[in-house]
């Protein structure tokens, strides 16, 4: 009787349909094998659960036992008369603006801690304390220990002479570490922003003094009875946020550049179907590059590869997902297998010997979809473990990396000949070309001998290149699969606007065929189109993984840098976005892009739409002060215009409005001409 009803209730279960789930066709296949298989994924769950709607208006608050308080918008507040107040009295925009600062502590520790754990290996590297890592990037080392204040030069008998280089490291590591915890001053790479924006953020008084310190405030403020001003919370949670973006972020990206290697354009490809039937797949997974840099390193390795062959595989094929795919593809073209919302798909395929997670964005779940299969799910990580007993824990130590990541590889190659289910592994790949970012950009638009942004700029001022957009973010089970991102893109592209993107927005672009050169022929406006094909570049640049989001930034001040389009960010023709954005690291990528002046818009839902005074603060007031403000569109079409219009308002601004009328004209007439 019971058993019959709990088939019943397994019958009656909501499943996701996998062609309204996803608009990649490889995805597709995977969840319906899933369903087939009677494994349960993130599409079915979101086809189960629906999102609170108190919680989705950012007006719950749950920081005091006297609650959970709900301030839901009601017929009331929509006809003006707005008395809603929790126990203590706490207003909706309160408790809209505590929900989003604890959401920004959380997004900026979650980046800035990771950053942290690179410095850490960065520190030994320079001690010399470890064999498996050493100071790749002597370039790129002597060109920001400067932002640090670490001198690379020295004086010998009167003449200045290059400064040993492991000097510098360790002095660049240990200086950067104390930007987490020191006791004084504000933090140093600050003054790498423009001017301008510097001197705005001194004047608001929001230079973050360290980067822990500006997290715990916020937890501090939020705490029942604290900070009762959302303005004021507000302020916080620029500080934090900017010591996320130019703290714990850029710091982060610039280590992982020094130890691994500064990425330069190379070719790859995209989505499940890298994984190969007859060779061992492993899965890496996360966002910390320093484990899986050895793991790459030890895959390389003629013992592993023989090993392999021992237990009957042709090779081991590596893949990614999310950003640790990222760090890997950019640095070593390792092709990502996914992105976030595929990651119990590549368990799917039957073919996932090992996947092997660190830290964030791992899914509780795929220690279930794993039992379902034959993968080992290794996680590597002392503070992300999982409570499943089928989940193996090595944990990573720089100090023995290699000797862990080939013990992981083992496991994996042991694992090959266990495969119990028949193997499906989708034909969908896609060819890309990654590993772009400020020093890349340089070389291909600004030219090796001018040594600036100009040429970018220049072909910004004459019109062919409307603008530019850093499009971000994650996939949010609550929208199509990668659909936001893609037809937001291809808008922008059309539109001659051209794109820098990271994390799983990048992954997405990679998979729907958007970063190959061709692409432009194909999608892009005249202007854009040319420029692309000049330079031969695609129109969409990929620039890493969610800590890399700060390559944005610098990318962005090199522009301002380069003159003739204003003095500071929030002048340039520009704008943030993050069309399927889903975790608390968004939410701080977003506000530090608006405290550096950029005009952010986010899909789905911000959780601010039940405190309308909030909302508007972040929405409008912002720009006042920063010259960036917040907004949020959830059709991609209309994010898209609403990012176009911004930018046609900066050109405008510029006096640069009437260059691109004039190239628009060309067109026109060059197509008359050919009629
Ligand atoms: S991994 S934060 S889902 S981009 Fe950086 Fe992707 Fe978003 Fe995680």
């Amino acid at each position: 009787m019971a058993e019959e009803k709990e088939k019943s209730t397994e019958k009656a279960k909501k499943l996701a349909d996998p062609v309204k789930a996803s608009i990649d066709p490889a995805t597709q296949q995977m969840i319906a094998r899933a369903q087939a298989l009677g494994v349960e994924t993130v599409f079915d769950r979101a086809e189960a659960m629906k999102p609170c709607n108190i919680g989705i208006q950012g007006t719950c608050c749950k920081n005091c036992a006297m609650g959970p308080c709900r301030l839901p918008l009601s017929k009331g507040v929509e006809e003006g008369k707005d008395d809603r107040k929790g126990l203590c009295g706490a207003t909706p925009n309160t408790v809209a603006a505590r929900n989003f600062a604890r959401m920004v502590a959380a997004g900026a520790a979650a980046h800035s801690d990771h950053g942290r754990s690179v410095a850490e290996v960065f520190i030994s590297a320079a001690r010399k304390e470890t064999n498996d890592y050493k100071i790749k990037d002597e370039t790129k080392l002597r060109a920001v220990a400067p932002a640090l204040g670490v001198a690379t030069t020295v004086e010998v008998d009167g003449k200045m002479v290059d400064r040993d280089i492991d000097e510098i490291a360790l002095e660049y590591g240990e200086k950067a570490m104390e930007e987490w915890g020191k006791p004084e001053g504000t933090l140093e790479y600050l003054k790498r922003a423009p001017k301008p924006l510097y001197e705005k953020w001194v004047k608001n008084g929001v230079l973050p003094r360290n980067i822990d310190r500006e997290i715990v405030e916020i937890m501090h403020r939020t705490h029942m009875g604290v900070d009762q001003d959302y303005k004021n919370i507000v302020k916080q949670c620029t500080r934090a946020a900017l010591a996320d973006g130019w703290g714990g972020s850029m710091l982060a990206t610039d280590m992982q550049d020094i130890l691994f290697g500064t990425p330069s354009p190379l070719q790859s490809e995209a989505n499940i179907g890298i994984m190969k039937q007859d060779h061992v797949n492993v899965i890496v997974h996360g966002h910390e590059p320093v484990l899986s840099e050895m793991i790459v390193a030890a895959a390389q390795s003629q013992e592993m590869i023989d090993y392999a062959k021992s237990k009957g595989a042709k090779g081991i094929q590596l893949g990614g997902i999310c950003c640790t795919a990222n760090e890997i593809l950019q640095r070593h073209g390792v092709p990502p297998a996914g992105n976030f919302l595929q990651q119990e798909l590549v368990i799917v395929t039957g073919a996932c010997d090992a996947m092997v997670v660190d830290i964030q964005c791992v899914f509780q779940n795929l220690a279930n979809v794993a039992k379902c299969f034959h993968t080992k799910l290794i996680t590597t990580h002392p503070i992300a473990r999982m409570e499943q007993e089928n989940v193996i824990h090595i944990e990573f130590n720089e100090h023995h990396a290699m000797e862990d990541a080939k013990r992981i590889l083992r496991i994996a190659i042991d694992n090959f000949q266990n495969r119990s289910a028949e193997v499906m592994i989708p034909m969908q790949k896609a060819t890309q070309i990654a590993g772009f970012g400020v020093e890349s950009i340089l070389y291909h638009l600004g030219g090796t001998f001018r040594g600036s942004y100009y040429t970018l700029n220049d072909n910004i001022i004459n019109g062919r290149i409307r603008g530019g957009a850093g499009v971000v973010g994650c996939n949010n089970a609550r929208s199509q699969h990668n659909n936001e991102c893609i037809t937001l893109i291809k808008e922008l592209i059309k539109n001659d606007v051209i794109v820098l993107t990271t994390g799983c927005n990048a992954i997405a672009c990679a998979t729907h065929g958007l970063l190959t050169p061709e692409t432009a022929a194909v999608y892009c406006g005249p202007g854009l189109a040319e420029v692309c094909e000049t330079v031969g570049i695609p129109p969409v640049l990929h620039l890493g993984s969610c800590v890399d989001n700060s390559r944005i930034l610098l990318a962005l001040t090199e522009m301002v840098n380069a003159g003739g389009l204003g003095n500071d960010i929030c002048d340039l023709p520009a704008a943030g976005s993050a069309p399927e954005w889903m975790s608390e690291k968004a939410i701080s990528i977003g506000h530090y892009f608006v405290s550096s002046g950029v005009y952010t818009v986010f899909g789905g839902v911000l959780q601010t739409t039940g405190a309308p005074v909030f909302q508007n603060y972040l929405f409008k007031e912002m720009e006042k002060i920063y010259g960036g403000m917040w907004d949020m569109y959830t059709d991609p079409i209309q994010h898209a215009h609403a990012i176009i219009a911004h930018i046609d308002k900066k050109r405008k601004a510029l006096g640069i409005d009437k260059a691109r009328e004039r190239v628009l004209m060309d067109m026109a007439d060059r197509q008359k001409l050919e009629a």
